[in-house]
């Protein structure tokens, strides 16, 4: 691993060779592309649907809302947002129950499809659940929160490994209009304390013991030493993932009924004393439905409020046009559910669109490097959606993991977390999808709520450049700002109006989210992100703005840098710096696989006091590693 900063000759974009056209069809008609549009006037193709979508977005999202959402009460206004003033609405005068729309209805007209497969970490041991199955397992959890006293406005901490029994937790708490936190359950029992604190949860749902990669992982006591410092939490369920008991206190509920001969290491025989109906609470479409927290670069985790009908309806649109997702379809993202990516794309998009989702326990190289291609033939998924961190791994591996099993369902491969480097998106493309699925590399953050910026291989004329053929979504309107970075100017990424699934605002802090999101640039959304745009208007993302570097007076993205790294074979990753060159054996990465820069310039730049926030670093110990290196360079 190289971290670099030396002098880099001719890196950008005409390193992104080759191009190809998904379909040639031109003109085809709007209704072809989005049945929703059928009825938009003027609207003739795909190039005028975008231009609709943005310039009558209240036309655009009320017909799209009236189709893809069921309504208790319909809506009066579309939107009341005033961006510079942190105000952002959707759907108000809206009533409606997010299980309802991720569950019930589904159960009406086709009860019996499969909702999840849980590909657990034991490999070839999968769980399917059909749409009626997930929806008792539902109503008997959001009958035990209601009985133990959650009320409608509380906010319940989820600490689980992704399985059927958290996604029904989370529905559980949207079934009953409590907000849901879930903590990513490899986090420490300090970050966790700190987020439940900040949510000021009365209520956590755990397991015994979570199981990762073959290793035994032990939550329930990472959950007991949290709440030592969290004097709002009251009660703690604990389901049993393993057969291993744990000590149990005074707070603790069983969820599982003690039943010798049951074996209740699936998580699927829980709490069959409940009632398998439940009523929905009626909710307003801006009430909030979940927060979840997100690394700040300074101070303490910022807890996103998202809230329910502009959220879930812009997931479910998402998932359904950017991956080309059609009914029958197998849909697998491989992200903790943990993470924003999970939450829109494991379990709300997918639900909402009666899909088929996998929910994924394990690890990329458990028990071996083949298992996510083994698991690909073995459930026949169709789209596959991952990070560049986990690709980059496994192209180190080999192309013989890959061949050895049959990939032929595929037909998309999706992309998010960090930028995807040429030689990592060419390898994806080539060999793990023979060449035939289009890749979509999606922009977007916790904060957007859903994909920004993606390829959309299925509209007429789609073209896709690696690493860079990137499109706005319908209803967003990117905008790049001139702007300042560490006295280079660099060009930033702006969002010009609302759409309805971005974050409302920061739990407990609304001061923070418009200083950090509407202040830089009043009326806009900044993302914090840089990005170019080619003539075609294709965008580029080149990596979040304080990571940009100036190279002889060039602003380069730290994506462009490490894309030319990364193709040396001895570099399995990189990470670009300012003036500093240096190589490590580790870098200092989120437990979302993403490489934290920040902490590698506060090293160089010896400010070893203001590392910020470091909850979310996956192994600390690399941050010891690298001021040690960096030490003996010096
Ligand atoms: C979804 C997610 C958001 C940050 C974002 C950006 C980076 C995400 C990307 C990408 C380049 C992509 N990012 N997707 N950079 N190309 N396709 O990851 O949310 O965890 O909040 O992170 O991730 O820097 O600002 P989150």
């Amino acid at each position: 691993m190289w971290l670099s900063g030396g002098r880099m000759a001719s890196v950008g974009r005409q390193s992104f060779g080759s191009c190809f056209r998904v379909l040639g069809r031109r003109g085809c008609n709007t209704a072809a592309v989005m049945p929703e549009a059928a009825g938009f006037e003027g609207v003739s193709d795909r190039s005028d649907l975008q231009d609709f979508s943005v310039c009558s977005s209240d036309s655009f999202w009320a017909a799209v809302a009236r189709q893809r959402l069921s309504w208790i009460r319909p809506f009066h206004t579309v939107q009341d947002c005033d961006l510079s003033q942190g105000r952002i609405r959707w759907f108000e005068g809206g009533k409606l129950n997010v299980s309802v729309n991720c569950l019930d209805r589904h159960v009406h007209t086709c009860p019996e499809r499969v909702a999840v497969i849980w590909e657990r970490d034991e490999p070839k041991s999968e769980v399917k659940l059909s749409y009626r199955q997930l929806l008792e397992m539902t109503c008997r959890l959001g009958n035990l929160l209601r009985r133990r006293g959650v009320k409608k406005g509380d906010c319940v901490t989820i600490y689980m490994p992704p399985c059927p029994l958290a996604v029904a937790s989370m529905l559980a708490c949207a079934r009953i209009g409590a907000a849901h936190n879930v903590v990513f359950a490899g986090f420490s029992a300090d970050a966790l304390a700190e987020r439940i604190r900040d949510a000021q949860s009365s209520t956590v749902i755990t397991v015994n013991q979570g199981v990762r990669g073959g290793k035994v992982i032990e939550l329930k006591k990472t959950v007991d030493a949290a709440i030592q410092s969290c004097p709002t939490v009251q009660q703690v369920f604990v389901a049993m993932r393993t057969e291993n008991p744990v000590v149990m206190t005074a707070k603790d509920v069983a969820m599982e009924e003690v039943r010798g001969h049951i074996s209740n290491q699936n998580l699927l025989t829980v709490l069959t004393c409940e009632d398998t109906v439940c009523e929905p609470a009626g909710m307003d479409s801006e009430d909030t439905l979940f927060l979840l927290y997100t690394s700040g670069s300074t101070g303490k985790p910022k807890g996103l409020v998202h809230t329910q009908a502009g959220y879930l309806l812009y997931a479910a649109l998402t998932h359904r046009y950017v991956f080309s997702y059609h009914d029958g379809d197998v849909f697998s993202c491989v992200a903790d559910i943990g993470w924003i990516t999970g939450h829109s794309y494991s379990v709300y998009g997918p639900l909402a669109n009666g899909g088929t989702t996998v929910l994924f326990e394990s690890t990329p190289i458990y028990p071996d490097p083949g298992r996510y291609w083994e698991m690909v033939q073995r459930l026949k998924i169709n789209q596959f959606y991952g990070a560049p961190t986990a690709i980059r791994l496994l192209l180190k591996y080999g192309d013989k993991w890959v061949h050895k099993y049959d990939r032929s369902t595929l037909k998309t491969l999706g992309s998010v977390g960090e930028p995807i480097n040429t030689e990592a998106w060419e390898w994806y493309h080539r060999v793990v999808g023979q060449g035939r699925c289009p890749v979509v590399d999606t922009w977007w953050q916790t904060e957007t709520g859903g994909i920004c910026i993606a390829p959309r291989p299925a509209d007429p004329d789609a073209e896709i450049v690696p690493g860079m053929a990137m499109r706005p979504f319908f209803g967003i309107k990117p905008v790049l700002m001139d702007t300042e970075v560490y006295g280079s100017s660099c060009v930033s990424l702006c969002i010009a109006q609302p759409w309805p699934g971005m974050a409302r605002t920061i739990h407990n802090d609304p001061q923070r989210f418009t200083e950090t999101y509407c202040q830089p640039y009043p009326g806009y959304f900044f993302t914090g992100d840089g990005a170019y745009r080619s003539k075609e208007g294709y965008y580029q993302i080149t990596g979040r703005l304080d990571d940009v570097i100036n190279v002889s007076g060039h602003r380069i993205g730290t994506a462009e840098i490490e894309d030319v790294l990364n193709q040396c074979s001895a570099v399995a990753e990189s990470a670009q710096l300012f003036g500093f060159s240096q190589f490590a054996q580790r870098l200092p990465k989120t437990r979302s696989g993403k490489i934290m820069r920040r902490v590698l310039r506060k090293v160089v730049d010896s400010e070893l006091e203001g590392l910020g926030d470091l909850s979310t670093l996956d192994d600390p110990e690399v941050v010891q590693e690298i001021i040690q290196g960096h030490h003996d360079l010096l």
